[in-house]
């Protein structure tokens, strides 16, 4: 089949969350949607404001380019739009376009009859990013703990950040999103690596099927998680990536004030020492 039949034969009406039949087309190969014009409302709005942005500021140098959140003396309100206003009105853009990203995949899953899978992955990075610059800024009372919009500047807030707690690695919850982070990438690895080794085997060789693959998993450790059971663990895997992350960054502040060294005396404490 063609790759345009193909397409003709899956482009069905319907299955759309808001603006019913309106926007319920598609340009090239872009399912559109309400939510593709609100994707890139948002997404032109934000950009433009952060060209702005910079064009007001001391640099052109990508590196260097800084759109900071208010001081934190504004606390939760709106500042004016050179002290951190446009960090403001960047940040609804930027979760305006995401969300609007999410629930155009919503759209498109319904269209299909597919599961939500892809935009329940999606809204775990939505999650973190939403709180790094919303709900832990208003947990902790002033948009100014939202981290910056620039290359080099959020590596500084990260870096600045993770130092005010001493030692970000003794974080409990960060510990276990870096953990789910590289687990991530080492079941990919494997299943790339076992899905390439039967499907591309070399000139002349049959091709194997995902039975090799169990097999080859068996023989080296004794199991094998299936063809199913590889993209569940994947998807978890990355999911918890995510949600660790959002969790390891709202409990610094909010719930723990003191270095995450120090978070560890619980087990000094315990009472089977004395
Ligand atoms: C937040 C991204 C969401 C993305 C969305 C979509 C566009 C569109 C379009 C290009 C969650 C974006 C789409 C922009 C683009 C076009 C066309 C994903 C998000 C919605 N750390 N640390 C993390 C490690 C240290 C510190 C997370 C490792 C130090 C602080 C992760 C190490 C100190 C914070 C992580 C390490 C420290 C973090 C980030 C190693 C500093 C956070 C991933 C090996 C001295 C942040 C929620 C993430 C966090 C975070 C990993 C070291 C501090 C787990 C591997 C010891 C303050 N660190 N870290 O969040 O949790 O993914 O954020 O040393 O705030 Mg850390």
């Amino acid at each position: 089949m063609s790759m345009l039949s193909y397409e003709k034969k899956y482009r069905v009406r319907g299955g759309t969350l808001l603006g019913g039949d309106l926007f319920d087309f598609w340009v090239g190969p872009f399912y559109v949607g309400f939510f593709g014009v609100t994707t890139i409302f948002f997404a032109v709005v934000g950009t433009l404001m952060l060209v702005y942005g910079a064009a007001i500021g001391p640099t052109w140098n990508l590196w260097q380019i800084n759109i900071a959140p208010p001081d934190l003396s504004y606390g939760l309100g709106l500042a004016p739009l050179k002290e951190g206003g446009i960090w403001q009105i960047v940040t609804v853009c930027a979760i305006g376009a995401f969300v609007s990203w999410a629930l155009r995949e919503v759209e498109i899953c319904r269209k299909l009859g597919m599961g939500y899978h892809v935009p329940i992955a999606f809204s775990a990075a939505i999650a973190a990013y939403i709180t790094l610059v919303v709900v832990r800024p208003v947990l902790m009372g002033a948009w100014g703990h939202g981290f910056p919009y620039g290359i080099l500047s959020h590596l500084d807030w990260v870096s600045n950040v993770g130092y005010q707690y001493l030692h970000f690695h003794y974080n409990p919850a960060h510990m276990l999103a870096v953990t789910f982070f590289f687990t991530t990438t080492f079941a990919l690895a494997l299943h790339g690596g076992a899905v390439l080794s039967v499907l591309n085997p070399g000139e002349d060789k049959p091709v194997g099927t995902a039975e090799h693959i169990n097999s080859f998993f068996r023989d080296i450790q004794g199991y094998s998680i299936g063809e199913l059971g590889i993209h569940r663990l994947g998807l978890f895997l990355a999911i918890a990536a995510g949600l660790f992350s959002a969790l390891c960054i709202v409990i610094s502040g909010p719930f723990w004030t003191r270095g995450w060294p120090e978070w560890w005396n619980w087990w000094l404490e315990l009472p089977i020492w004395s």
